[in-house]
């Protein structure tokens, strides 16, 4: 295995990812495909190894935040459909299709002079495009019939788009009053009826995100979007609760102590700001993670992490680059592993329970681990890759 100088790792079990595909697969109908959601670095677990991962188990479609995001895949050789989500500047239009990356279409205007620019310049390519409905997510999309009847007569009289999907997002799946998500879905049907009615033939129709998809599996139309599910996180704890899909998480973050001193003697103080005074005696181990590895600030004198299988917490403040922790008398040494988020031995700090203590979502926790971070990938309990950004010797 490569030396790392500074060491702090995620390891991201590939077996967990197949096998959390293969949940949701028994989960939905056999008719419906699945897509990978492997935007933001795929949720921080690292968008090219995930990506293989995914289409090795079973997805056979991917989708992205932006075009940048998409052509890091490709580059990577990867040939699967690939959606970008979000929004796309309109010169920008001929580079994806150049990549052939899909994109959404968000608005009757947009679709029409996306096919303008492709004509005028006689693209090479043809440029995929999923439609994308607001029934309710109120971010992006068509949210009238005639919008949306507009932007398919655009997309079936042109010669350089391709309609490939017509799609809406949930925004309350995950919670455990039902009536709006079934709401947004009624709307949605509603408008497919309206196009068929008008003679339209429909292409891949999709909506269900992680969270749809185990509450509503026969929402799951003609593909599902799966996001944090694939990662083996439920959406939130009532999802969790229904015991309707078994996941397992995938990633785990760890460090190995880089310095350990005993606070024998005065100044006791550790970290900036000297909020926290260790006790005669007090052990404390200097951990290489800090907020620009995305372990956030919020967690001074607040968060734990795992040593010798217990919990152990945090001494003063978080720094950039470096957190210290409690080891009361316990004489550690230099080199010794600690876990972030994951498991050692009979003890696990998931990420649910550091979003809880910063006050947001696992998602937010997960996605904002930097890429300085190597990322190790596992199979069959062994590493068998690594993949950084940065040079280690
Ligand atoms: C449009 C869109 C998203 O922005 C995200 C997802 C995946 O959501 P989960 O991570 O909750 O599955 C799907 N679609």
């Amino acid at each position: 295995m490569q030396k790392i100088g500074r060491e702090v790792w995620i390891e991201v079990n590939l077996d967990a990812i197949k096998r959390n595909i293969q949940a949701f697969q028994a989960h939905i109908p056999r008719k419906s495909k699945i897509m990978a959601v492997v935007k933001a670095n795929a949720y921080g677990h690292g968008s090219v190894e995930v990506a293989r991962q995914a289409l090795e188990s079973g997805a056979t479609e991917l989708a992205v935040a932006s075009l940048e995001e998409g052509i890091v895949l490709r580059k990577a050789k990867i040939e699967a459909p690939i959606l970008v989500l979000g929004l796309t500047r309109l010169d920008c239009v001929k580079k994806a299709a150049a990549w052939r990356i899909d994109l959404s279409g968000l608005c009757a205007d947009w679709i029409n002079q996306a096919n303008a620019i492709l004509t005028k310049e006689e693209s090479q390519h043809q440029l995929g495009i999923h439609v994308n409905v607001d029934t309710g997510m109120g971010r992006l999309g068509i949210r009238t019939k005639e919008e949306l009847l507009e932007a398919v007569e655009a997309l079936e009289k042109s010669k350089y788009l391709r309609w490939d999907g017509v799609f809406t997002h949930f925004s309350t799946a995950d919670e455990p009053n039902p009536d709006f998500a079934l709401f947004q879905h009624d709307r949605f049907i509603d408008f497919l009826r309206f196009l068929k009615k008008k003679g339209v033939t429909l292409p891949t129709v999709h909506m269900n995100n992680t969270a749809a998809t185990i509450v509503f599996p026969t929402f799951s139309a003609d593909m599902i979007r799966l996001g944090i599910g694939l990662y083996g996180l439920y959406p939130s704890q009532y999802v969790e609760d229904l015991d309707a899909v078994q996941l397992e998480p995938a990633l785990s973050l760890k460090a190995r102590i880089a310095f350990v001193k005993q606070m024998m003697t005065e100044p006791r103080m550790v970290s900036y700001g000297a909020t926290y005074v260790a006790k005669p005696d007090e052990v404390i181990a200097t951990i290489p993670i800090g907020y620009a590895d995305g372990y956030s600030r919020a967690l001074s004198n607040k968060g734990f992490m795992l040593f010798r299988g217990k919990r152990v917490p945090i001494a003063g403040r978080v720094t950039m680059d470096m957190t210290m922790i409690r080891l009361g008398e316990m004489k550690a040494r230099p080199g010794e592993e600690v876990v972030i988020y994951g498991r050692q031995q009979d003890e696990a700090i998931s990420v649910e329970e550091i979003a809880e203590l910063l006050n947001t979502i696992h998602y937010e926790v997960i996605a904002t681990i930097s890429r300085r971070v190597p990322r190790f990938y596992k199979r069959g309990g062994k590493i068998m890759k690594i993949s950084t950004p940065m040079m280690y010797v």
